[in-house]
């Protein structure tokens, strides 16, 4: 698979990269990893890289391509295969389609080469291998978003999705020189204003009969600390992970734009994706999520999950 995708890759001229909206590091580090090693690869290519932006974006802006162009592009989307996580529909336009993920979801984008590999850890560690495995030199450049990619999805190496292989590829990236200092830095500082958020999520979340742990964080909880949902829906997705008593957590954030309830669902051992499943959603086998359009749809989720746990208990 990685020949084929790295011969297609090579035909084209101009070759377009995007990732899933909302994009968390993995999603950024996929991109930006593949995009900077390709265009020092193939200084001669035309590559861009596009959709939306937010906080997380420290590598640069994102670009509008012509639909001109996208009609001869070669379109490559990185940690997603599902329609519904896309920015935009452009890629229907694009000559020949090529999707890379790490997902458990099946892909409804009809691609023509379709790279999936639920085992590794992130897509930015499927982007390194690729890159290594067809002897493209990753710079610093490269090496920077692909790196953070990886910390970002395996929880600075703490999940089961780290492999052997996965250090080595790690290793591989920091060979090339990157700061590690800079780059930990710039991924886990935060505002005392944040520290207060969580001290305030931790103090006042639920727990169902079995030890689901759950909060909904509602529009005034948002202003409050003047967060955006989607970040705050990611970002205290896993404020009630390690803890002894509570063997899945779920973190609910209204969607302030559309009303809808955005629900991150993790787990430490029991696989929960068939829950999110159910409610129009997806992901990893014990990291996923839906959206979903009432509180009411989330406490019936929160009965799948507690369900999960009386079950398991037995
Ligand atoms: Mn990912």
């Amino acid at each position: 698979m990685d020949k084929e995708i790295f011969k297609l890759i090579k035909e084209y001229e101009s070759i377009i990269i995007a990732r899933h909206k909302a994009p968390d590091l993995d999603a950024y580090g996929s991109q930006f990893g593949l995009y900077y090693a390709l265009k020092e690869h193939f200084q001669n290519k035309k590559i861009y890289a596009v959709g939306d932006t937010n906080s997380l974006n420290q590598f640069q802006e994102l670009e509008k391509v012509d639909e001109m162009i996208i009609k001869k592009s070669l379109y490559i989307i990185t940690d997603t295969a599902v329609r519904q996580m896309l920015t935009d529909d452009s890629y229907l336009l694009a000559d020949k389609l090529i999707v890379i993920d790490h997902h458990q979801n099946d892909t409804d984008l009809s691609p023509s080469i379709y790279y999936k590999d639920t085992e590794i850890s992130s897509a930015s560690e499927l982007i390194a291998r690729f890159l290594i495995r067809n002897n493209v030199k990753i710079s610093q450049n490269a090496a920077k978003p692909l790196y953070m990619g990886i910390v970002g999805d395996t929880g600075r190496f703490l999940f089961s999705s780290v492999k052997p292989e996965t250090f080595k590829i790690a290793a591989t990236l920091l060979e090339t020189g990157i700061d590690l200092n800079s780059i930990y830095n710039s991924m886990y500082f935060e505002s005392l204003q944040s520290k207060k958020m969580k001290a305030e999520y931790l103090n006042s979340f639920l727990l169902t009969k079995n030890n689901v742990g759950y909060r909904k964080n509602e529009a005034s909880f948002l202003e409050k600390y003047q967060i955006e949902s989607k970040t705050a829906s990611r970002m205290l997705a896993n404020q009630l992970s390690g803890i002894k008593e509570i063997p899945i957590w779920a973190n609910f954030t209204v969607d302030t734009d559309s009303g809808k309830i955005l629900c991150e669902l993790r787990s430490r051992k029991i696989p929960i994706v068939d829950v999110a499943k159910k409610y129009g959603g997806g992901g990893h086998l014990l990291a996923c999520g839906a959206s979903v359009a009432s509180w009411a749809d989330c406490d019936l989720m929160l009965e799948d999950l507690d369900l999960l746990l009386e079950e398991n208990h037995g």
